[in-house]
């Protein structure tokens, strides 16, 4: 008994010292604990891992053992004791130019893509061959044959009149063209402030593990730093762990979670959560749903349900489908699918920090109809941007 005790007394202070360098290493905001009573807001002690466990107790109360006889009589070790924790609700970094900031996440879109087309297009003798490498680029990032023989067709033409091209000619030429192809006048402001009523309401929806559960806690992150109050409502009873994983982003931030029991029906889960939403007047209720296979018919018939039974209380303002950008083409036929059955609002693109597909964002929104708002570009709890059409082009294109 002793030595295990020993074992994790041990094992805490080799973590919280590693802890410490990794918290140390990034800049965090230092604030003083809060009084007793106030919601928020503390300093993290290193940020969340998406997919983390929730199984895993974060708040355990720390062991504090001075002194631990060894079973074989040798001197006692003094063990320091850890520094008092403080309660864990974080501080999200706020949203505005986070594009920016994660512009390096999308350096495999910028290689194939971007300086891909900026060094063809630089090329003395735009031939054939060249315009038909033009074409193969932009499919091969998933752009989409429609949209890229309108971008050809645009580059063709105003090459021509340009006649002698400087590199920063070519460059404001692509860029102004990419943007025009990713769409300057699409709304992509994510709706949570209906007018008339609190709470806005928001349901994540899409296949299995496209990031749906991470974007509901990313999404309710970037709430509360705007200083929103958010109720979270774990609509996917399938696995306990599902609910226990959205649960845990929301202790994060201080947001309360909904569940119910495991394998129960989603749609009460659904409604009891904006119903709480209304009682506590919170400002947004995120609805996190199971990932279903777009071909299941009775799975997505459930899906249709929990909407409806939601909007018994009030219209669902946002119905956000989350893709995964590395499954590129695969993503467009779903996305029809899941439209048919709940009107989609508006596309997530996560993990477009793996991969060089970043194409895919224009071949979505055609084929849907639908704005990207945002993307992921990371497993970080901050690594959720709002989507900006010239933020992404200049980073696709480089400095
Ligand atoms: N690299 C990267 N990983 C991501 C991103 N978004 C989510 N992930 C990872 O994708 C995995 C699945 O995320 P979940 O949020 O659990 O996916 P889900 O859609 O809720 O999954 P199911 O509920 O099982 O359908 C996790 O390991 C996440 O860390 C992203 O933008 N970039
Ligand atoms: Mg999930």
């Amino acid at each position: 008994m002793d030595i295990v005790i020993l074992a994790v007394v041990i094992a805490v202070v080799v973590l919280g010292a590693l802890g410490g360098l990794i918290v140390g290493s990034r800049r965090k905001k230092q604030l003083p604990p809060p009084p007793p009573a106030a919601p928020d807001i503390t300093a993290p002690p290193a940020e969340p891992h998406v997919g983390d466990e929730a199984e895993t107790p974060r708040e355990e109360p720390r062991r504090t053992i001075e002194e631990v006889d060894l079973p074989d009589g040798s001197a006692p070790v003094v063990v320091e004791e850890p520094p008092a924790e403080a309660p864990e609700i974080e501080i999200p970094e706020p949203t505005a130019g986070r594009l920016v900031r994660l512009r390096t996440r999308l350096s495999r879109s910028q290689n194939a893509l971007g300086k891909g087309l900026l060094t063809l297009l630089s090329r003395e003798h735009l031939d054939e061959d060249t315009w038909e490498e033009i074409e193969d680029t932009l499919l091969t990032a998933d752009v989409g044959v429609q949209p890229t023989q309108e971008l050809v067709e645009r580059l063709r033409e105003r090459v021509k009149v340009l006649g002698t091209r400087t590199p920063e000619e070519l460059r404001t030429l692509l860029r102004e063209e990419l943007v025009t192809l990713v769409g300057r006048d699409m709304d992509r402001v994510v709706k949570t402030e209906p007018e008339d009523r609190k709470p806005g309401i928001v349901m994540v929806v899409g296949v299995n593990g496209t990031g749906k559960t991470t974007t509901t806690g990313k999404l309710a992150r970037v709430l509360v730093a705007d200083g929103q109050s958010v109720v979270l409502g774990a609509a996917d009873t399938f696995r306990a762990a599902a609910a226990d994983q959205l649960q845990t982003w929301g202790e994060r931030v201080g947001a309360h979670t909904v569940r119910g029991p495991e394998g129960g029906d989603p749609a009460s889960v659904a409604f009891d959560a904006v119903k709480e939403g209304k009682e506590m007047g919170a400002n947004v209720v995120l609805i996190d749903t199971a990932g279903r296979l777009h071909t299941k018919t009775g799975l997505m018939d459930e899906l249709g349900k929990v909407k409806r039974v939601v909007e018994k209380q009030a219209p669902v303002d946002e119905v956000l489908l989350v893709l995964d950008a590395t499954t590129g083409q695969n993503g467009l036929v779903q996305a029809r699918v899941f439209s048919e059955v709940v009107d989609i609002t508006g596309i997530v693109l996560t993990k477009l920090d793996g991969t060089a597909k970043g194409g895919i964002v224009v071949a979505v929104q055609r084929e849907l109809g639908v704005p990207v708002k945002l993307v992921g570009l990371g497993e970080g709890a901050d690594d959720l941007a709002p989507f900006e059409p010239e933020a992404f082009v200049d980073a696709l294109i480089g400095e």
